[in-house]
């Protein structure tokens, strides 16, 4: 695969409506692209990182200049470049997953477009449509939260996640089943707001049937997600956690998690997100793909993932219209709780011009040649 040149383009994306989790309130979006151009082909790449270290240690602006300044130039300085070898060529330089992750996926579709290859069939999908669930931020109150609760069940999403943290947990999840019933497929995601001195007020979800709890405690605890698993008949899944197919095994193997949320810049890119499923696949462990409020770029790229045969619970793959009003591809539309899987050359959707043009804040174009 033969590069002239980057251009990291950051656009602005308003959401539709804010997003509050348990590290703060979201109300747009500032997201960091990659776009790869060669001479045969072209690729983009979206990293997900925030504007703020909230979600991990990264963010947006560092990023970019992690991209510029040191991810970049190593792989610019290689006689010849391949998706294949992004990540171990970045591996020498510590940390930085979502950073990495979106270079990576800019060469991969880049390189899998020159070939003809769907991103989904080179991961190795086994199916054309993924089953898909919801976010849902933490309400201003239990009757706003059942509204859109229940707004989000007649679109037709198979599953509700709904954001928890300390005196925002059993009142919301009971006012839920009580209203639903038990038949609705319903778990809690904490982002790390919890301990294990919460150990006890978290067992007072078990009588409400939850798929899992996701993410309780700090990243690096896993003795206390191991912990609490023993404690609680909820299943324990990590997110933050997992960050590495390393890491999911040692985590699995420990009896921190019993599932795995896999998100790809979390772990350094789709190939890593893949030896996670592969992993945890080998340990009989589910896993389901979770989401960062990703345009239609990332979203593409996150449906082929969520095709590989170990996604067997519904994903945060939620439709364009859930976060955005326009969506910065064709959008991604809801048919039956399933989004359809693109088929298209790499990851078979490309932003649309005129929206782009419109959100762009800003692009820093490198030559290919002046990097390395
Ligand atoms: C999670 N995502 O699973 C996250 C984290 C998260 C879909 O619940 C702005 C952009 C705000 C991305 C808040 C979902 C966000 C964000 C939370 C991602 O933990
Ligand atoms: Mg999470």
């Amino acid at each position: 695969m033969k590069i002239e040149s980057v251009e990291l383009v950051r656009i602005a994306m308003p959401l539709v409506a804010p997003f509050r989790t348990s590290f703060g309130t979201q109300f747009e979006r500032d997201i960091l692209l990659v776009h790869v151009i060669g001479p045969e082909a072209e690729g983009w790449g979206e990293c997900v990182a925030l504007a703020d270290p909230l979600y991990s240690h990264e963010y947006v602006d560092g990023a970019q200049a992690i991209m510029k300044s040191f991810l970049l130039p190593r792989l610019a300085a290689l006689p010849a470049l391949s998706a294949q070898q992004v990540g171990q060529v970045l591996s020498v330089v510590k940390g930085n997953p979502m950073a990495k992750a979106a270079i990576e996926m800019a060469v991969l579709d880049a390189e899998l477009s020159a070939m003809g290859a769907s991103l989904a069939s080179h991961l190795g999908a086994v199916r054309d449509s993924v089953a898909c669930g919801v976010s849902i931020g933490i309400a201003g109150s239990i009757p706003e939260l059942l509204d859109t609760v229940a707004a989000h069940l007649e679109e037709g999403y198979l599953r509700i996640k709904l954001k928890i943290e300390p005196g925002w947990d059993i009142e919301p999840v009971r006012a839920v089943r009580e209203r639903f019933g038990d038949g609705v497929l319903l778990q809690v995601d904490a982002n790390c707001a919890y301990s294990i001195a919460d150990a006890r007020q978290l067992a007072r979800l078990d009588p409400f049937d939850l798929l899992l709890i996701e993410q309780p405690f700090e990243e690096d605890d896993l003795a206390g997600h191991a912990a609490l698993a023993r404690l609680i008949q909820t299943p324990v899944c990590l997110d933050e956690s997992i960050t590495s197919a390393r890491a999911a095994a040692d985590a699995i193997v420990r009896g921190a998690c019993s599932v795995v949320n896999i998100k790809a810049g979390r772990v350094g890119g789709y190939l890593e997100a893949r030896r996670v499923h592969d992993v945890c696949a080998a340990h009989g462990v589910a896993v389901w793909c979770g989401g960062m409020l990703e345009t239609g770029l990332g979203r593409a790229a996150n449906v082929a993932l969520a095709a590989l045969p170990n996604f067997t619970l519904p994903g945060d793959t939620s439709a364009s219209d859930r976060y955005w009003r326009q969506d910065l591809t064709a959008p991604f539309v809801l048919d039956g709780g399933h989004l359809a899987v693109p088929q298209g050359p790499g990851i078979g959707v490309r932003p649309d011009p005129d929206v782009l043009a419109e959100v762009t804040t800003s692009v820093e174009k490198l030559a290919w040649s002046e990097l390395g």
